[in-house]
């Protein structure tokens, strides 16, 4: 069982690992994280996560004090020493005390937390039938309000559209932007393929720039698809020969049905299959 928790610089034991009640990560949601794979003891893409958690920093102004080589040696320290094969890292910097106001200058020691741990995963059978899914009715946070490509502490508009999606009895929803199109799901990216053409909305439509995204898209181009990141709408999902999600969590997950329409042939589809099938073999070969 993992029971160290790496907090401003040292190993503690789980139940000594704490925050102030001042943090403005708790009173605000302020601060920013990152969620990690462990395969075979190896952390997967660290320096990709280590990077878009210094990003998300910079732009909600919080200085992490500590470097990046640091911060990854850290986490691969915290996995070692929870003896984590394959598991999970979450990655968190608060903001860190403050005063019970906005003001970012009143607050000081930011804190680092590293938790190294094992992964709930969605149920074999919806990796061998593919997941349905509901568009929620909440849209993502429109990018001049809360840019969804920071990954901050505050998840209120994932989490508002998961709810939607837990009553339907679905394990992922939809997101829209503000414009109507497609944007992501609450925790994984989408894609479709129409045609032998796999697309998946833009950075533009006001999405997590996802890393599996991002090996997905590689993976693809290796395989010799064409992918189109471009706008969608929810016609092109409903019509689309195949769909898929991809995150840290679900990795490369299909979609057979959304708001009811099945989606192809209802099953997962062969460039589906493929992909995730690529995506394993990178994650077992260490990445
Ligand atoms: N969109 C959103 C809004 C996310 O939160 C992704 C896309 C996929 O990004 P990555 O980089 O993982 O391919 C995410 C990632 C969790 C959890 O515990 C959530 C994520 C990742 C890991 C764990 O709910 N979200």
């Amino acid at each position: 069982m993992p029971s160290q928790v790496y907090i401003n610089g040292s190993l503690v034991d789980k139940d000594d690992a704490k925050v102030s009640v001042y943090d403005h990560g708790l009173l605000y949601g302020d601060g920013v994280f990152e969620g990690i794979r462990v395969y075979g003891g190896k952390v997967f893409l660290l320096t990709e996560h280590v990077e878009r958690l210094y990003e998300s920093a910079h732009a909600i102004r919080l200085e992490i004090p500590m470097s990046k080589a640091d911060m990854a040696s850290a986490v691969e320290q915290t996995v070692a020493a929870n003896q984590i094969d394959d598991g999970y890292v979450r990655l968190v910097v608060t903001r860190g005390a403050g005063t019970l106001g906005l003001d970012i200058r009143k607050t000081s020691n930011p804190q680092i937390i590293i938790i190294a741990d094992t992964i709930t995963l969605y149920d074999p059978e919806v990796y061998e039938q593919g997941m349905k899914l509901v568009t929620s009715s909440t849209i993502r946070n429109h990018p001049a309000a809360l840019s969804p490509r920071i990954k901050s502490l505050n998840y209120l508009n994932n989490i508002l559209a998961k709810i939607e999606g837990t009553d339907a009895g679905t394990v992922e929803a939809l997101m829209l932007n503000h414009k109507g199109e497609v944007a992501e799901c609450t925790g994984d990216n989408i894609f479709i393929v129409t045609r032998g053409m796999i697309k998946t909305p833009s950075l533009e439509a006001g999405i997590l720039e996802g890393i599996t995204r991002n090996t997905a898209i590689q993976l693809a181009k290796e395989a010799g698809h064409t992918v189109l990141e471009t706008a969608i709408l929810r016609h092109d999902i409903y019509t689309a020969d195949e769909c898929f999600l991809t995150g840290t969590a679900a990795e490369v997950i299909a979609v057979v049905s959304l708001d009811g329409r099945v989606i192809g042939e209802g099953v997962p589809g062969p460039i589906t299959k493929d992909l995730r099938s690529r995506f394993r073999d990178l994650t077992r070969s260490g990445g």
